[in-house]
């Protein structure tokens, strides 16, 4: 790995006041690192973290409006006044669940950069999709929409692959796949700008957990981790962060 690692954990619509004190207890028990931890709760839970010196917050999407009559939403200084300097967006659930198109994930990744969060991009194809051989291209696709027409927003941004078919199934891809598919993820980025190409992370998603973490960190283009399941388990997640 050459570049300093990053794990984050997703704990999606999953959570409580009592986790927020777990994860925090056994987070803060981990020794100093050049790793980054970055845990995104749902939004009403950031504030109920007190002691987040050893690890940073991020929320799990944001509105691409800077504010209005948006019933619901989020936006980017909403997120940051409840203490995240990191969001996910374009999450496979948000593509799916709540209709986020391309060019939605696009003007959220944008606003995100704009309000000085740092966005972690999801992209991730399906099980047809692999099937039919279309990864490169559906990879490509996600990447284009966000990058093609603005290059400058590569240097501030995190990218995960999640491919769609690995989330949550307990089936994650071998390292040899994540690490084939992250080298063409990092080959296609250098198109819109060849030097944040090499510096940017791009992270593992997709049923990681603490027996499978350690094959994947020892991969060359895998920088961390996006955990959803194991990240409910604080004694787990650390042990995910201890592997990098
Ligand atoms: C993929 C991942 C976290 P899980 O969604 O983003 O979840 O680790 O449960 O597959």
């Amino acid at each position: 790995m050459q570049r300093t690692p990053l794990i984050a954990a997703n704990w999606k619509m999953h959570g409580s006041t009592a986790l927020v004190q777990q994860m925090s207890a056994a987070l803060s028990e981990l020794p100093p690192t050049n790793l980054t931890i970055v845990v995104c709760p749902p939004a009403t839970l950031l504030p109920r973290f007190s002691q987040v010196s050893s690890f940073a917050l991020g929320g799990q999407t944001l509105s691409h409006e800077v504010s209005g009559a948006y019933t619901g939403e989020l936006s980017a200084e909403l997120l940051q006044e409840a203490g995240a300097h990191y969001v996910i967006v374009g999450h496979s659930e948000r593509r799916t669940l709540n209709n986020e198109d391309d060019a939605l994930v696009a003007a959220k990744l944008k606003r995100a950069v704009a309000a000085g969060l740092i966005p972690i991009l999801c992209i991730g194809e399906t099980l047809a999709q692999r099937q039919q051989e279309k990864t490169e291209q559906v990879l490509a696709q996600q990447l284009d929409a966000v990058y093609a027409s603005q290059p400058e927003l590569l240097a501030k941004s995190v990218i995960a692959y999640e491919p769609i078919w690995a989330i949550g199934t307990g089936e994650s891809a071998t390292p040899e796949q994540a690490q084939a598919t992250h080298a063409f993820i990092r080959q296609h980025l250098a198109q819109y700008d060849t030097q944040s190409a090499v510096r940017a992370k791009i992270l593992y998603g997709g049923s990681v957990n603490a027996g499978n973490c350690a094959a994947l960190f020892q991969q060359a283009d895998i920088d961390g981790a996006l955990v959803g399941g194991a990240s409910l388990k604080p004694a787990e997640f650390a042990q995910i962060c201890l592997a990098v």
